[in-house]
């Protein structure tokens, strides 16, 4: 059954960290309240890749919480993940879709509002859209402008997330437009305490209306 909430959607990156380090700062942002977590790793070996998602599936499903796959929809099939995100440079997404089934979660990137349109045509669940601010995550982007977030919102049905250099302190900027969620990575992951600011960002993000 595929129901998802993209409210607090945590991107992780280990970079920097040791695997214990590394899975303990996820189970914190979950206990903070993170709705959707994504596996995103761009530099392992397809082996270990599938060894660190099958660890971070069985800690994410004691939270009842979708494991999304960035990328690799072999990794998301050998791990039985609830879904996988797909860029621009990544697997299409009507192939993404054909491979994961009807019943997983296939997210995708959109920069936009043609690209939006067509994501939701070939079957995306979800849409990512950003970087709204500069972001220290390695990542090859360029920024979007909340004018184009709010279009793209109100061109699609499907739930638009925002990304990108978000945190509690400049979410506000988001006000008014009507997201189904905020993805973020640093704020959560290079936090002192993941979970203290999963509930913080939360707790920002549902002041100002936005989830
Ligand atoms: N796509 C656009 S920006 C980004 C991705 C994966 C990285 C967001 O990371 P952060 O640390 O929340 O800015
Ligand atoms: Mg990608």
């Amino acid at each position: 059954m595929k129901k998802f909430d993209p409210s607090l959607y945590f991107i992780t990156d280990s970079t920097g960290f040791t695997e214990e380090e590394f899975l303990y700062r996820i189970e914190r942002a979950l206990m903070g309240g993170v709705t959707l977590l994504q596996l995103r790793e761009k530099n392992k070996s397809t082996r270990d890749y599938i060894a660190l998602a099958e660890k971070v599936h069985a800690i994410a499903k004691r939270y009842s919480v979708p494991l999304i796959i960035d990328d690799r929809v072999d990794v998301a099939l050998a791990v039985d993940a609830e879904g996988v995100h797909v860029g621009a440079e990544d697997m299409p997404i009507a192939t993404a879709r054909r491979l994961m089934g009807e019943e997983k979660i296939v997210g995708a990137t959109a920069k936009t509002v043609p690209w939006a349109r067509e994501a939701c045509s070939q079957g995306a669940d979800y849409l990512g859209v950003g970087a709204i601010f500069p972001t220290t995550t390695k990542v090859k982007t360029v920024l979007t402008s909340t004018d184009t977030l709010r279009e793209i919102c109100r061109a699609v049905s499907i739930p638009v997330n925002a990304i990108g250099g978000l945190n509690k302190d400049n979410v506000d900027v988001l006000a008014g437009i009507p997201l189904a969620g905020i993805c973020a990575v640093s704020a959560m992951m290079k936090a002192e305490d993941p979970k203290v600011a999963a509930e913080e960002l939360k707790a920002r993000a549902q002041k100002l209306g936005l989830i």
